[in-house]
């Protein structure tokens, strides 16, 4: 893809919050929206089409809160997750890139479940400082944002109970399609995970060892080897070290860069086969205002390159220098 081919965006925002314990990251679309999140993305270069879906909003069956041990607030996502798969796969079946405004992680879950809904073969990339991949057995917390990833995955779908008004989610994404980039906080029982299953992860240390150019490339040639496959970046803005985006719910130092993370998104976009963004854990109650503008805007710069933002310049469509007369 390059400037001079259209590009079909579709925005969804879901103001969902209830995957962790911390007030505000339900406001991020609303901030995003506020700070230009739509505008920015029409000025990234003339061939791009931008439609705001809207938020999502759901009703939840009360019958089924505490159904599951240790998962906080399970009736609300299983009412959100329902409602956003649906979403994404229309706006990817309208031809669109589906960009997703969380909310908390736990609603990536719903955005691959739409993503696989539409394209079947999906590559996901998950930036991230942590690895989303406790189940309700091995969480700490019970928090719903720190399992997506086992919910999503079949090699891991027997360690789960029966997920009652989950049925409609099918866990058919194999792990050896998902590659991990930013991981540094990480939990016992998920580096277990991520070492038996040999998952394909680029924590901080190969970051720093191999460089954020060599770790996309490599992460991508792992989960799609033959360049076909739809692929998916669920971007946690805590991957991101919190000194640049420094609101949102459990920050850690020591994380990428925003030029890393932009560099990210520039190399996917490159591959011409990103279908699925989410934009995920901006928490605008956290910090100062100063904090949360530049989380804010580190999180639209991080847009902006995966849909073709070219730090270079983009060049006037009639390369005539203009003259005096
Ligand atoms: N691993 C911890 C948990 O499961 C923290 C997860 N927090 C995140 N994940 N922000 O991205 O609760
Ligand atoms: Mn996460
Ligand atoms: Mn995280
Ligand atoms: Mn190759």
């Amino acid at each position: 893809r390059n400037a001079s081919s259209k590009t079909e965006i579709g925005v969804v925002g879901v103001p969902f919050e209830k995957g962790q314990r911390k007030v505000g990251v339900g406001n991020a679309p609303k901030v995003m929206r506020d700070a230009g999140l739509i505008n920015s993305l029409k000025q990234i270069h003339d061939k791009i089409d931008v439609k705001d879906y809207g938020d999502i909003t759901y009703s939840i069956d009360h019958d089924i809160s505490n159904a599951v041990p240790n998962m906080i607030m399970y009736e609300h996502m299983v009412a959100c997750a329902k409602a956003l798969s649906k979403q994404v796969t229309e706006i990817l079946n309208d031809g669109r890139i589906c960009l997703t405004i969380g909310g908390d992680h736990s609603i990536a879950v719903a955005t691959v479940d739409g993503h696989i809904q539409a394209k079947s073969n999906v590559a996901l990339l998950w930036i991230d400082a942590h690895a989303d991949i406790n189940t309700n057995l091995t969480s700490t917390s019970g928090n719903l944002h720190g399992m997506p990833v086992a919910l999503l995955t079949k090699e891991l779908s027997d360690y789960w109970p029966y997920l009652p008004g989950m049925d409609w989610q099918k866990p058919v994404m194999s792990i050896r399609n998902v590659a991990y980039i930013g991981l540094r906080s990480v939990d016992s029982f998920e580096r277990l995970l991520i070492d038996n299953m040999g998952i394909t992860a680029f924590g901080m240390e190969e970051v720093e060892k191999f460089g954020i150019d060599q770790c996309v490339h490599m992460a991508l040639e792992k989960i799609d080897p033959t360049h076909s496959k739809s692929i998916h970046v669920s971007f946690d803005i805590d991957s991101i070290d919190s000194l640049e985006a420094p609101s949102t719910g459990t920050p850690v130092r020591g994380g990428l860069t925003l030029r890393e993370g932009i560099h990210l998104m520039e190399v996917i976009h490159k591959t011409g086969r990103l279908s699925a963004i989410d934009l995920v854990e901006v928490n605008p109650s956290i910090g100062t205002k100063h904090n949360v503008d530049l989380t804010v805007s580190a999180a639209i710069h991080i847009i902006a390159a995966a849909f073709g933002y070219s730090r270079k310049g983009l060049r006037p469509k009639v390369d005539d220098l203009p003259i005096q007369t």
